[in-house]
């Protein structure tokens, strides 16, 4: 098997910092997380933005200039700015950041969506989160928008232009077909990078059965051309994580997608989530792929 490339996605846009004093909000947590990552073993930092005086998601370039700098500065992991941002902003917000910073790699998310968390009651009872909602009120409605022409777009202005290559999020079968319409219109081409997404409540829930059907299609589709990686929501993600490695795929953790390292315990940052599947892969017998590595494997610039 390939080496495996562990992906850490270090503070997103939906949990809130009141579901865990842990979550990276300042430029110095993002940046001190991200960098504890990249030394636990991660190969790529997927990030978003925060504003720093409440913590709400952030599309403003200079909340993202105030840590990107420094995390190049202080490791070698490929940088991976989100295009997904958060499901209440414009497409024209998702992309200031990511044009202005032109990094190597960007998230695409393949098709518009229902994008909420599992009902808060669940969690509540499961993981005892103080769930205030500050500003999630009404993300059970939420609408993600990823029209045909908005990934068109996004793949012109960051791919073409300005030479990123793609983390492809998939949610759901659908969207592998949609992706197969892009390399059609030869707008996309290999090798493609492509995030099985379980477990938010819009897309394909955590089941297993998921996996290996969203595998056998992306072959069908794909062949060689393309590796995979897994990413699940909440309880979810260790489980089908650790599923994608004995699969052959890549795996993401980070506290975008979990904010626990264990039923019941809150991890303290994201470096515990890549120590603990870092753990399991190696067990498992798969060599975790360095960022060059990982750069070599999908093309990036560099
Ligand atoms: N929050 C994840 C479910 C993005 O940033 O473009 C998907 C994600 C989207 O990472
Ligand atoms: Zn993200």
């Amino acid at each position: 098997m390939s080496k495996i490339i562990i992906t850490c996605a270090i503070t997103g846009s939906i949990h809130t910092p009141s579901m865990s004093p842990y979550l990276p909000i300042t430029a110095e947590q993002i940046s001190d997380n991200a960098i504890g990552a990249a030394e636990a073993g991660a190969a790529i930092l997927h990030l978003h933005a925060r504003d720093p005086e409440n913590g709400r998601p952030s599309a403003d370039p200079a909340h993202f200039m105030a840590f990107l700098p420094q995390i190049k500065q202080r490791c070698d992991a490929v940088l991976n700015i989100s295009t997904g941002g958060s499901a209440t902003m414009t497409l024209d917000d998702r992309l200031a950041a990511p044009k202005l910073a032109q990094p190597e790699m960007c998230s695409l998310n393949m098709g518009t969506m229902n994008f909420a968390l599992y009902p808060a009651a669940e969690r509540i009872t499961e993981w005892k989160y103080d769930w205030e909602k500050p500003f999630l009120e009404g993300s059970d409605d939420l609408v993600f928008k990823n029209t045909p022409r908005d990934m068109a777009h996004i793949l012109q202005e960051l791919g073409d232009k300005r030479g990123a290559r793609f983390e492809f999020e998939c949610y759901d079968v659908s969207h592998l077909y949609m992706l197969r319409h892009f390399v059609d219109r030869g707008l996309v081409d290999g090798p493609l990078f492509i995030q099985f997404v379980f477990g938010v409540l819009g897309g394909m829930g955590p089941d297993p059965e998921n996996l290996t059907h969203m595998k056998l299609i992306a072959d069908k589709l794909f062949g060689d051309t393309y590796t995979f990686s897994v990413l699940a929501a909440g309880r979810h993600q260790m489980p089908l994580i650790t599923m994608s490695a004995i699969l052959g795929g890549h795996v993401r953790v980070g506290l975008e997608d979990s904010l626990m390292i264990s039923r019941g315990t809150l991890a303290r940052n994201n470096a515990e989530q890549v120590l603990k599947i870092r753990r399991i892969v190696e067990e498992l017998g798969r060599t975790l792929a360095t960022p060059t590595e990982a750069r070599e494997m999908l093309h990036l610039k560099g």
